[in-house]
């Protein structure tokens, strides 16, 4: 009985054409109102960062304006950065948080 002939499929090599996942900084920027414990509190709570460095972080963003928590893809970038500011408006305090890619 005639068998069917399996076609070969030869498999070259091919170059990867994924590119890793962008990183985003996420960004604390200062204001006038929210007071310098609250943010080293932030820190602490949804970024992980030590009472020491929290609040060095923190002095930066009072003098220069702004400066970063952490570096995250960006699903986590974004739900930190909601939780930072549901978390301030609970305490009724305007601090601003954003993100933009590394
Ligand atoms: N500038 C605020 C004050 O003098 C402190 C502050 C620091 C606010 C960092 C926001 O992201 C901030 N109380």
């Amino acid at each position: 009985m005639a068998t069917k002939k399996e076609s070969s499929t030869l498999l070259e090599p091919v170059a990867a054409k994924v590119k890793p996942p962008p990183l985003f900084k996420v960004l604390l920027l200062n204001d006038d109102y929210t007071p310098m414990e609250f943010v080293v509190l932030v820190l602490k709570k949804f970024f992980g960062i030590d009472q020491e460095r929290a609040t060095q972080i923190m002095l930066k963003v009072h003098t220069e304006g702004v400066g970063v928590c952490g570096v995250y893809p960006r699903d986590i970038a974004h739900t930190k950065v909601e939780q930072v500011i549901d978390f301030a408006r609970q305490h009724q305090h305007p601090l601003q948080c954003t993100m933009e890619e590394s």
